[in-house]
């Protein structure tokens, strides 16, 4: 192995992706929309990303689901969805707060032609209804991560009940079964370790192109949007992030440490599932229990968009400032209910927070122009609204999986050992 390629692999994983990341910046600057022939690097890496998410979503729930026991995931899970419905809703709330104290919009002309296709808002129901899937193999195909995890959890299930039978033969086949999802997860980890040693050259290939394309003139027209954007997510991620993992005893500068490297992964992808895999190498590096974070983080993914929640919050106040729009107190609760919904319903990828902007706008009788208007910054403020999203979602698993040691007393040294190992 050359001697160069030996120094790059002892290297950090947050120095080289942040080596690409000012690369790209510079490179951006320095050649503006040019650098945009830099993009197909950063395309790839965000390809090899989500070609690894449907068998690290499938294998590891099937296995986690097998290391737990049902009454264990009934536990988890019914902790789990009410803290993400509750910090959603805190979230836009939060938006709608900060952009109420700077009025991003005050002054702004609403952008003459510019529309984009309003999706029809999903009813609940049929959100809740697309979880369970008509083809499996048809999801698979797809990567319907929620219709994924739906398979992956009942396939879990079976296997463990087949596990128990009493027939010899069904009991051999469901441990192939189970040895064969071990031994996919195992695979899949691996390949994604090949994955992050392109990471830099990736993130200066979407760096570049989007400081190219972007250049900062955009900024000034929207810069109080963006700066809205920024505060808000900077408060839920440094204040509330911060205050619910010291309620839970989680230490909290740790934590942070610890799961740096799917932070970062998040802000330079702009996209949650893509930085999934690195979410779940986070969360063990956290010491989160892996019957916990492979359970929790592909839903967390899909459904928990803390981040995108203050985005619709911030979205509305700006569009209200443009319009004169009156934001009674009946309309921010109609708001902070849709904008939940919205943001269970906001998939993982980039740019997915404006289909979610559009269906609060319709709800809430704004004129979608301007979701237009602030899809020309949305490259950049995706960024921080995916940041937001991918640590609410680790900050969920850390607090589920502290109650769950709570309630089944492992020894903080044993969590410590874990986290040391790897
Ligand atoms: N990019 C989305 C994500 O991956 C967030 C958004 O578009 O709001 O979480």
């Amino acid at each position: 192995m050359s001697r160069i390629w030996k120094w790059y692999l002892e290297k950090s994983f947050v120095s080289k992706i942040s080596a690409g990341f000012l690369l790209g910046i510079i490179a951006g600057m320095i050649f503006g929309p040019s650098a945009t022939v830099l993009s197909p690097f950063g395309d790839v890496f965000l390809n090899l990303l989500k070609m690894v998410v449907v068998p690290l979503v499938l294998f590891t729930i099937i296995v986690s689901v097998n290391n737990a026991n049902p009454k264990e995931l009934g536990r988890i899970g019914g902790k789990i969805f009410p803290y993400y419905l509750i910090t959603t809703a805190l979230a836009v709330f939060l938006g709608i707060a900060i952009a109420k104290l700077i009025n991003p919009g005050m002054g702004l002309e609403l952008p003459k032609g510019s529309t984009i296709e309003v999706p029809e808002a999903p009813a609940l129901l049929d959100v809740l209804l697309q979880i369970i899937p008509t083809n499996i193999f048809e999801s698979l195909t797809n990567g319907d991560i929620l219709s994924i995890v739906f398979i992956a959890v009942i396939t879990g299930f079976a296997v463990s009940y087949m596990r128990n039978a009493n027939e010899t033969h069904v009991r051999e086949w469901s441990n192939l079964l189970l040895k064969i999802s071990e031994a996919g997860s195992e695979v899949t980890f691996r390949i994604l370790n090949g994955i992050l040693q392109y990471a830099p050259i990736g993130v200066l290939g979407i760096t570049a192109s989007t400081i190219g394309s972007q250049g900062f003139d955009s900024l000034k027209a929207l810069a109080k949007y963006v700066g809205a954007s920024y505060l808000g997510v900077g408060i839920q991620m440094v204040i509330i992030f911060t205050i619910i993992l010291w309620l839970f005893k989680i230490p909290v500068m740790k934590f942070f440490m610890n799961t740096k490297e799917a932070i970062m992964t998040a802000f330079v992808t702009s996209s949650s599932l893509g930085t999934l895999p690195i979410t779940i190498k986070s969360a063990q590096k956290a010491g989160i229990s892996d019957r916990v974070a492979n359970f929790t983080l592909p839903i967390g993914a899909t459904v928990n968009m803390n981040g995108s929640a203050i985005h619709f919050g911030v979205g509305v106040v700006f569009a209200a400032d443009i319009v004169g729009f009156d934001l009674t107190i009946g309309a921010i609760v109609g708001i902070i209910l849709t904008g939940t919904l919205a943001a269970v319903g906001t998939a993982g990828v980039p740019g997915a927070g404006l289909i979610g902007m559009s269906i609060v706008f319709t709800q809430a009788g704004l004129p979608i122009e301007i979701v237009g208007l602030t899809a020309g910054v949305n490259v950049l403020t995706d960024m921080i609204f995916t940041t937001c999203n991918v640590t609410g979602d680790l900050v969920g698993a850390a607090v589920v999986d502290r109650s769950e040691r709570k309630h089944v007393s492992v020894p903080d040294e044993a969590v410590q050992e874990h986290v040391s190992n790897n």
